[in-house]
């Protein structure tokens, strides 16, 4: 399912040209996971959703791989948090803004007439309505970064205290750190750079893990904050690779 939201994104210009290669080395840890959420992943999205639900201003920051594969889901989590969803690419070019922000505008309009998730009360379709999609026109810059990924809003990740970022590139988490906000990154290589910097990583398939996320995002309380060891719960996830490399 994922390859063919990948092969069928490229084709209608979400994607960049590197897209289904960083897909490919995801599926090869995914394969290595067992292609299932393990525990680690499971205690790192509960810490996220408690971190996101805590924040004075949360933000989730999506590329093309993340549009591609869970858009609706990512626009449910923004709805249930009622934070903005921000398009901020590596390869940024007008083109793919544009037809990235189209795809987020109609997944809305889908959401928005769709239940609510399990558990939610309230207004759905006016939550739905309410998620504002940045990106297309920024107005900031990220400080120490070069290049158009630079590009942000003051409204979204600019401002932002806690950020959501499937897939993202080791130099911005780094930058956005350094900024002093808490940075929780969906990375199924555990040793990548991203996946060690960040506040909270989630050892995960994006489109396995999300629909949990939003889960916890609707049911956990915010109070059962949990002590957390970033370190300890990557190796915990690099364990469980080696594990099977052994079988
Ligand atoms: O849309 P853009 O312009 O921002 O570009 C997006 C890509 C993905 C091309 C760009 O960010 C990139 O080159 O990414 P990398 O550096 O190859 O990193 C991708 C990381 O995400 C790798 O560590 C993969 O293991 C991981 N990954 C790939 N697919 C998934 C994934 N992690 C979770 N779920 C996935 N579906």
């Amino acid at each position: 399912m994922g390859r063919k939201l990948l092969t069928e994104a490229a084709a209608d210009g979400l994607l960049a040209d590197s897209a289904l290669i960083a897909h490919g080395r995801g599926e090869a840890y995914d394969y290595l996971l067992g292609e299932a959420t393990c525990e680690s992943a499971r205690a790192a999205i509960t810490q996220s959703a408690i971190l996101m639900k805590d924040a004075k201003r949360c933000v989730i920051s999506v590329n093309g791989n993340a549009v591609a594969l869970a858009a609706a889901d990512l626009i449910r989590c923004a709805a249930v948090l009622q934070c903005p969803i921000e398009i901020n690419i590596y390869y940024r070019t007008p083109e793919r803004m544009t037809a990235l922000s189209s795809r987020l505008d109609r997944a809305k309009k889908e959401v928005r007439e769709n239940s609510a998730p399990n558990g939610w009360v309230g207004d759905w379709q006016t939550a739905v309505s309410d998620v504002k999609i940045l990106g297309i026109n920024p107005d900031s810059r990220i400080p120490n970064l070069d290049g158009p990924r630079a590009n942000c809003c003051s409204e979204g990740i600019l401002n932002a205290d806690v950020i959501f970022v499937p897939l993202e590139d080791g130099d911005r988490c780094e930058a956005l750190m350094k900024m002093g906000k808490k940075m929780i990154v969906v990375d199924l290589n555990p040793l990548s750079r991203t996946a060690r910097r960040a506040t909270v990583t989630i050892v995960d398939e994006l489109m396995r893990m999300v629909p949990i996320l939003l889960s916890d995002l609707v049911n956990v309380e915010p109070e059962r904050a949990l002590k957390w060891d970033n370190q300890a719960n990557l190796d915990n996830s690099l364990a469980v690779m080696l594990r099977r490399l052994d079988e």
